[in-house]
Formats: C-alpha cells, sequence, structure tokens
C-alpha cells in the first residue's frame, strides 16, 4: 500500500459552491443549452413536434420534457450533423474508439477545450496534482479523448508532461526510470500490464518513482484498485468521462476516494432507471444520462450513457459540494443476461479477485450453441500456484466456480489457463467476447 498522502487542494473555487447558487447556475446554462441546441437540426425537429421552446425551460425539474439523444442518433447524424456552430468554428474533433459499428464524431471550439482543460485540472488537483510534479501520459492521443484531454489539464496545473502515449510497453519503462515522473495516466488495466513487464524486467515496481496514478477510461473495480495498490504501491483515482459528453473530465475522485464528484456546473446528471427512465433513489444503481450545460460545438441533451452507477447526494469532507457518483458498474450494452439472471462483467471481476491464485486477467466468452446461453470464464492462474497436479487445478476451478457463483447466482464454466496467454492491451482491455451475435 502507498504511503503518499494527498492534501486535500481545490482548483477551482466553483467546486464549492453553495448547491442552491449552483442549481441556479445550472438552470441558466440548461436554457443556454436548450437555445443553442434549437439550431441543430434533430433537436429542432423534437422543438417543432412538441411546442416547446428555450423559453419555456422554467425550472431545473423542466430537463424531464426535454428528448433524450443516444448513439443512435449521433450515427443517424453522422458525422457531425449535431453541431450547433459553423464548420468554422470547430477547433478539434475528437471521435469513439469505434469498436462496435459506426464511429461517432464530436466537435468542440476554443472555448470548449478551455472549458475542459479546467475540468480536467480541477478533478488531477483534487487528486493530487502539484504544479511541481511530472505526470507520465499513457493514453492514446489521437481521437481518444483521453491523451489530449488530459495533457491540457495537466499543463492548466502547470505541472510537467511526458506525452508518452500508448504502447510499447518496454519503452514506457524506461521513461518512467530515466525520467522519474510522480504521476501515471492510463487505464487501470495497463498499469497492471506494466507492473507485470517490470517485473520480467527484473524491475520491482515498488521502487519506481511513481506515487500515484490517475485511471479511467474503462471499467475496473475496487477490488482491482487494491490489487494495483499491492503490487505497485502506487495510489490510485478513479475518474471517469465519455467522449460524446466531452471526455475525461465529467468526474473524479478527491483525497477521500469514496465516489467520483461530478462536476456540476457543467453537467446535469441524472440517474435513471433503463427500462422506465424513471429516476431512481439516491444511491440506488441506474443508467447515467447526461446533459451537457456549457459545450459550445456539440449541445448534448440527455445522453444515455448505458453507464449504470449510483449518485450520493451527501456532503463530501473535502469541502467539494459537488454530488458524487459511484464506480461504474458495467454498461447496460455490456450486461449479460445469461439464463434470466443479469450478470455484470464486474461481478465476475470480484468473484475472480477475491479467489487467492487467480490473477487479475480474464476474458468472459458468452455463447449460444443450442437453446441455452453458456458463459466460459478464461482467467490466468498466478505462477506461484500454477502446478502440474491435475487435482489441485481442479480444486482451484472449483473454488472459483464456487466464487462466481456466489457472486453472481450462475454456474459458468471456468478454464484456468497460462500465465500470460490473455492477450493484454495498452489501452482498454477487452474482457467480454460474445459470440452470440455471430449465429445470429
Ligand atoms: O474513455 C473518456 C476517458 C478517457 C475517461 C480517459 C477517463 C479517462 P470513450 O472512449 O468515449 O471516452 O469511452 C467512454 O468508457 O461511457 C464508460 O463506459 C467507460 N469509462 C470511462 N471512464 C470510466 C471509469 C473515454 N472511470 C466509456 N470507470 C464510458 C468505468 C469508464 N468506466
Amino acid at each position: 500500500m502507498s504511503t503518499f498522502v494527498v492534501e486535500n487542494r481545490i482548483w477551482d473555487p466553483a467546486e464549492q459552491m453553495p448547491r442552491q447558487e449552483r442549481a441556479a447556475l445550472q438552470l441558466a446554462r440548461l436554457r443556454e443549452t436548450v437555445e443553442r441546441a434549437a439550431r441543430v437540426p434533430f433537436y429542432q425537429k423534437f422543438f417543432q413536434k412538441t411546442g416547446l421552446s428555450p423559453e419555456k425551460i422554467r425550472t431545473l425539474d423542466d430537463l424531464r420534457r426535454l428528448p433524450f439523444t443516444t448513439k443512435s442518433d449521433m450515427r443517424d447524424n453522422y458525422p457531425l450533423g449535431l453541431c450547433a456552430v459553423p464548420r468554422a468554428e470547430l477547433a478539434r474533433i475528437h471521435g469513439s474508439s469505434g469498436t462496435t459499428g459506426v464511429p461517432t464524431f464530436v466537435g468542440y471550439t476554443k472555448k470548449d477545450l478551455r472549458t475542459w482543460a479546467g475540468l480536467c485540472a480541477r478533478f488531477l488537483v483534487a487528486g493530487g496534482l502539484r504544479p511541481e510534479h511530472t505526470v507520465q501520459v499513457a493514453f492514446g492521443y489521437g481521437l481518444f479523448t483521453g491523451g489530449f484531454g488530459l495533457h491540457y489539464g495537466i499543463e492548466e496545473v502547470g505541472a510537467a508532461i511526458i506525452p508518452a502515449a500508448s504502447g510499447n510497453t518496454p519503452r514506457q519503462i524506461m521513461l518512467i526510470r530515466d525520467l522519474e515522473p510522480d504521476v501515471l495516466i492510463c487505464t487501470p488495466s495497463y498499469a497492471l500490464n506494466m507492473a507485470e513487464v517490470m517485473h520480467s524486467m527484473d524491475i520491482d515496481p515498488h521502487t519506481t518513482s511513481v506515487k500515484y496514478a490517475h485511471f479511467g477510461g474503462e471499467m475496473w473495480t475496487e477490488d482491482l484498485r487494491v490489487e494495483i495498490e499491492n503490487q505497485t504501491g502506487i495510489l490510485a483515482f478513479n475518474n471517469y468521462g465519455l467522449s460524446e459528453i466531452l471526455g475525461p473530465g465529467v468526474s473524479g475522485e478527491c483525497a477521500v476516494r469514496e465516489g467520483m464528484h461530478l462536476q456540476e456546473d457543467h453537467f446535469l446528471v441524472e440517474c435513471l432507471d433503463p427500462e422506465t427512465l424513471e429516476p431512481v433513489e439516491d444511491y440506488s444503481y441506474g443508467e447515467l444520462v447526461i446533459t451537457a450545460l456549457t459545450r459550445e460545438a456539440m449541445p448534448m441533451i440527455r445522453y444515455r450513457t448505458r453507464d449504470i452507477a449510483a449518485l450520493d447526494p451527501c456532503l463530501c469532507e473535502c469541502g467539494r459540494t459537488t454530488r458524487r457518483m459511484s464506480r461504474v458498474m458495467g454498461r447496460s450494452d455490456d450486461m449479460l443476461i445469461i439464463r434470466g439472471v443479469n450478470v455484470f462483467p464486474s461481478q465476475i471481476e470480484e468473484a475472480l479477485l477475491a479467489v487467492e491464485g487467480t490473477a487479475p486477467h480474464y476474458l468472459i466468452e458468452v455463447d449460444r450453441p443450442g437453446a441455452m446461453d453458456e458463459v466460459c470464464v478464461k482467467v490466468e492462474v498466478n505462477p506461484a500456484f500454477f502446478s502440474d497436479k491435475m487435482s489441485e487445478m481442479q480444486e482451484l476451478r472449483d473454488r472459483i466456480d464456487r466464487k462466481i457463483q456466489g457472486y453472481t447466482g450462475i454456474h459458468v464454466k471456468v478454464e484456468l489457463v497460462a500465465p500470460r496467454s490473455i492477450e493484454r492491451s495498452a489501452g482498454k482491455a477487452v474482457r467480454v467476447m460474445d459470440h452470440r451475435s455471430k449465429r445470429k
């Protein structure tokens, strides 16, 4: 466990704004957003059909009269049909990873880019960043929002950046060894990948200069945080965002590390039952639906993120007055419905990490060879536990199966695989392969 202590510092006084004052600001910004959205044909059609107009937005509850925006609306308006400014005013274009279907693009004005840098600066400072620190950014610099988004946030704070970008792990390690950054930025799975490569190079990850890290971009569990901290000795912070709304900077953890502070003066966040689309109670899990309040280029109204998380309205001891969101339990489109039971990959990750002898590298394969869904969880065995004895391996497999059943209620096939046989990623790890679609 890291001995590094993060001092509680606030980057922007707006983070401590009294809640009532923030609500008034949100309402004013919501009206402006609706006005900007009215220039976009997609939203214009809705306003014409329903007779709703920006001046009819009188309270924050009127948000619920506005339409949802989905990923498919973005695809239908490909490539930049949801932009509210002339092309000449765009300063940058980013895109989603586009692993499924058509990619989606997001436009930013110069002002959007400045706002974005400020929002990243806020959570970076909340999680320890100081101007005297050096940060290694191991996110892709490109259409993905991770690299450039964090880069300008760090620059805003005035810290030094090593823009390593993603991949080439031995070179990342050489940069850490020679340039001695205090902070690492990447996906949590890539940090594990780096720790493993360090071991193969006879470097103990506990001996590097890195004191803490900001991880985001993919689902990870609290147990994985403990695993990474134990393996590396760094303090790990979580931050969340998505390109459709902005990129990183929607929320992030402070030194308390009990939930991610939502940047509510820039985003209106609802947590809804994904079936009924009615709000769920505080602390209950639902789908996050986000309205971006200050985006000039792409005013996004009630974007259905598909991310399942819970909201915590409790005031945090750090002094920020914003609500916090829990970890993302998973995406509703990654939720597996196995013989009628809903299962999130994060539950399987929790179960695997609770069994001694497993390594935090796994792949969930889903198939439907006959009438029933079948799940096979491939998991690597910790080299220290790898045994030639069939009976020992059988016993480990049974323990994993029982643990998964305990966490999820379903019985899966467990396949123990050799250390390093599951493909490592330099960005977002692939945790689920669903072969059912190929059978349709
Ligand atoms: O991943 C933005 C980002 C970059 C956030 C770097 C944080 C750090 P997209 O590629 O559009 O954007 O993917 C967004 O990734 O809807 C979530 O499902 C997932 N995600 C992002 N951060 C987290 C997190 C970036 N901290 C999608 N925990 C989102 C869980 C996350 N899931």
